[in-house]
């Protein structure tokens, strides 16, 4: 018998940080993918570290099923270009701040990609909107995804509707 994972419950989403110690910081995408029901993988990839498993990361996400990648990293953050060089699926970067330069570092590191190789990059620490973006990458060819992403939306602009009604009151 195959332990291969069934495709309803095959990861989707590849989330990816060049540390653990960035992970207090993407487990916000994690999380919005959670409320989505959207199945992801979790690992740490290294540019620097482990550069050859990070090409092999790249080069392999596509053939695994996946179809999109959140990568995430903080200061010399190389670990997103690097992998959207590689794989020709969208990759959402994920600037994490660090304790000098409020991630400006890696905001740079990983915004000012040459042209023909893009990385979708998000606020530092953004990772729920990369979660989020991630979600509406898989719902562009999901109308059920679709569906309730209009639902989250609509929920948003209720909630912020809210807000004004509070103020005025
Ligand atoms: C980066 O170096 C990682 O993405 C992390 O943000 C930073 C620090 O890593 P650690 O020294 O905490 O492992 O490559």
């Amino acid at each position: 018998m195959s332990n291969a994972p069934s495709p309803a419950s095959a990861p989707a989403v590849g989330i990816v940080m060049g540390s653990d110690s960035d992970w207090p910081v993407m487990e916000a995408a994690a999380e919005a993918l959670d409320e989505f029901e959207v199945p992801y993988e979790v690992d740490v990839v290294s540019a620097h570290r482990m550069p050859h498993e990070m090409i092999a990361y790249g080069d392999e996400a596509a053939g695994r099923g996946l179809k999109a990648v959140i990568a995430g990293a903080g200061g010399a953050a190389h670990l997103p270009g690097m992998l959207a060089s590689v794989t020709p699926l969208p990759v959402i970067g994920v600037p994490v701040p660090l304790r000098h330069l409020d991630g400006m570092d890696s905001l740079l590191s990983i915004v000012q990609m040459p042209a023909g190789v893009p990385v979708a990059t998000v606020s530092v620490g953004g990772a729920r909107n990369a979660g989020l973006l991630a979600v509406r990458i898989l719902a562009a060819h999901d109308e059920e995804l679709r569906e309730r992403m209009e639902r989250f939306q609509a929920e948003l602009k209720d909630q912020a509707r809210e807000k004004g009604r509070r103020l005025r009151s």
